[in-house]
């Protein structure tokens, strides 16, 4: 079975890391597809930065910072501090020393002319990760938010800003010239089932949603589609992605967002969307509106409960096969 995840950042990470666990211990030799963010992907000293890529890419490869959700384990940051010195990069944001090899090399790759799947693929040949990592598009879609203080980068206003400034919209740059990568329309269309990760609505899975024809890929997609809910009992699990979503008008609640979303039967992309067993009361008005929900124990505290999780949205997604 060819299993295809949407998704990016920390929360994408722990997710996916699940499904690999779940395919490993039943050896089925299902296939992992991840189609990765790149809203968060951010210039800064000249080189290009990839968060949601790396987060997946460090945590499939096990040598992540499992505190902090980004960057590389046992780091030192004794280049960052030179940067914020010469001015190229600002002092609220951290690039470690191995991270920065990283940056490096993937920069030193697209000025040769590679594109930002060649990138992945280079990077992903480094470690046995067990999983493909596909990015939504080829071309730059950097996230702004648009805010009092005028248009900010997304690392601005996330990192800088802790997303404590209001913020009235977020886009993607360029969004409009922007296609599927080869690589994401293809892990798409092949999928026998698609699954949505616990990301951020709104920076992390609405960047994808966002690519031009991205959408059209999933409704015409014969595998079925589910997601998890990122938010338990009315409260983002990790990450601010409650900001956003007030910002965009949709209520924090696994209800809200399954509804943003929407059922694919009316022009949506969920068939199916796991909630916590304390958002158990939302599966019957899900159900009323075209999406099949199950409640199940959404915390990822360790592998065994990521890959049980994974398991049940498998299992979701089996009774809903078209
Ligand atoms: N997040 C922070 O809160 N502070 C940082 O200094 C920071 C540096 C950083 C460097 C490389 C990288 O790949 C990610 C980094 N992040 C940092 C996380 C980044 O802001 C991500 O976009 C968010 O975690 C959302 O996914």
């Amino acid at each position: 079975m060819r299993i295809t995840v949407i998704g990016g950042g920390v929360g994408g990470a722990r997710f996916v890391l699940g499904v690999r666990e779940h395919v490993r211990r039943t050896g089925s030799g299902d296939t992992i597809d991840v189609v990765v963010n790149t809203g968060d992907d951010w210039w800064v000293s000249g080189l290009r930065i990839a968060p949601d890529h790396d987060s997946l890419l460090y945590a499939l490869a096990g040598v992540n910072d499992t505190e902090r959700g980004w960057g590389r384990a046992g780091e030192t940051e004794r280049v960052s501090a030179e940067l914020a010195a010469w001015g190229t990069a600002p002092e609220w944001f951290t690039l470690g020393d191995l991270d920065l090899g990283t940056h490096i090399a993937r920069t030193a790759w697209l000025r040769g002319g590679a594109s930002v799947s060649d990138v992945y693929a280079r990077l992903g040949s480094r470690w046995p990760l067990g999983v493909r990592l596909h990015p939504a598009t080829d071309s730059e879609i950097d996230t702004h938010v648009e805010t009092d203080e005028g248009s900010l980068h997304f690392q601005e206003w996330w990192v800088r800003h802790r997303s404590a400034l209001p913020a009235r919209g977020f886009s993607q740059r360029d969004i409009a010239r922007a296609e599927p990568s080869a690589g994401a329309r293809e892990a798409i269309a092949g999928a026998d089932v698609i699954l949505l990760a616990p990301s951020n609505p709104v920076v992390s899975i609405g960047p994808v949603l966002a690519v031009p024809g991205m959408r059209e890929a999933l409704l015409a997609a014969r595998a079925p589609i589910v997601g998890v809910s990122g938010i338990i009992d009315g409260s983002v699990v990790r990450g601010m992605a409650d900001a956003c979503l007030t910002a965009i008008g949709v209520e924090t609640s696994a209800r809200a967002v399954a509804e943003h979303y929407g059922p694919r039967a009316g022009g949506g992309i969920l068939d199916g969307w796991l909630v916590d067993e304390s958002d158990a009361a939302s599966a019957d008005p899900l159900a009323a509106r075209g999406i099949a929900a199950r409640a199940v124990p959404l915390w990822l505290r360790d592998p065994e409960t990521s890959a049980q999780l994974a398991r049940d949205a498998l299992e979701l997604a089996a009774s809903l096969r078209r």
